[in-house]
């Protein structure tokens, strides 16, 4: 800790910007000859920017409250959410990189007509929206596949297991604007200089700790719950041996999971007697934070099953999601393994 007198370190003179650190991952994926991929990314950065910069000055520029509109999922759409899903979808339709986009504010899936892009995004604009008007953190989460050969972009791009995809992130407005990326080589953690306009390397190769403390479930829910995921909360808030976990539950999935990849412990929401597949969306939820867990050595389930495994059968179809520290979330598993063959309800 710097005391009085003692004089701080001068700032790096080598900043390793998003742009540069795509750039150089570009050669790894193979990417060098067309460089597509790489002014994908570089398009999401920029729409991460532009929808941090609406999201700080909401309350100011009247963006707060409902649009009047509701999506497929029934939910009311924020004026923000409208805002960002345009211009994501109108950047991504401008690279020329992309044939497919699912949102999670659009129903059908858009096929960008004349495209010669040979990526689809699937994408939730601004995730954690009902939280907005009380200026707590939101965020977008993207996940991309390549179009299978000989595809020219059909919706059959898309309903592909997480696994498949090559690359996902997303962006938290918080307290600073941090833009979390895996192109399959590990996970890095950018942070918005907004002096400087870019996205700066601060969170290189993030690794989840084995084991955290820290569990994040809406257990207001836990009326609906099932055995297995009540057997398992019990056991971590009155364990045999050791202290109870804490629990931190923000109600933004980019939050939950981004404090999660950091610190470690246990983000879940799963199914339920209310809820038969969960909450979150599959492929614009579940499967970009799926992919970063994963490539960060943390472990992510349905309970019974690798998220990542999981066959989507409609765009914005949900499933359970337990994500973290990999013997967290084996201990999950075990739970699970031992209600096995029950009768649920
Ligand atoms: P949204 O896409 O409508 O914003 O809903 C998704 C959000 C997640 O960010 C969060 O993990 C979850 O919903 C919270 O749900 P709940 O309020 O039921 O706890
Ligand atoms: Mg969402």
């Amino acid at each position: 800790m710097a005391t009085a007198g003692q004089e701080l370190e001068p700032p790096s003179t080598d900043l390793i910007t998003l742009t540069r650190h795509i750039l150089s991952q570009q050669q790894a994926l193979g990417e060098a000859a067309s460089g597509d991929l790489t002014l994908l990314l570089i398009g999401i950065q920029v729409t991460s920017k532009y929808i941090a910069s609406n999201v700080r000055k909401a309350r100011l520029i009247n963006l707060v409250g409902l649009a009047g509109a509701s999506n497929v999922q029934g939910e009311d759409q924020k004026k923000l959410d409208v805002l960002s899903n345009d211009i994501m979808v109108n950047a991504l339709r401008a690279s020329g990189k992309v044939s497919v986009m699912v949102s999670e504010e659009i129903d059908e899936a858009i096929l960008v007509s004349g495209s010669n892009g040979t990526y689809c995004v699937v994408f939730d604009p601004l995730d954690g929206s009902s939280n907005i008007d009380a200026g707590v953190n939101v965020g977008t989460i993207f996940g991309v596949y390549k179009v299978r050969p000989g595809s020219k972009g059909t919706i059959e791009d898309v309903l592909r297991p997480g696994s498949e995809m090559v690359a996902a992130g997303y962006t938290m407005y918080g307290s600073s604007c941090n833009l979390v990326l895996s192109t399959g080589q590990g996970v890095d953690g950018f942070t918005l200089d907004e002096s400087l306009g870019e996205f700066i390397l601060t969170h290189g190769d993030i690794k989840i700790p084995p084991r955290g403390k820290i569990y994040s479930f809406n257990e207001g829910n836990s009326m609906h719950f099932y055995p297995p995921v009540i057997s398992y909360l019990e056991s971590i808030k009155y364990p045999k041996d050791g202290k109870p976990y804490s629990a931190r539950y923000i109600g933004s999935m980019v939050a939950d999971v981004h404090r999660t990849l950091l610190y470690g412990g246990i983000f879940g929401y799963p199914d339920d007697k209310k809820s038969k597949d969960g909450k979150l969306r599959m492929l614009y939820e579940a499967f970009p934070m799926a992919f970063l867990t994963e490539q960060a050595g943390g472990v992510a389930t349905t309970g019974s099953q690798r998220i990542l495994d999981v066959v989507p059968t409609s765009i914005h179809g949900r499933c359970p999601v337990f994500l973290g520290s990999k013997e967290d979330v084996e201990d999950v598993k075990r739970h699970y393994a031992e209600y096995k063959g029950e009768k649920r309800w």
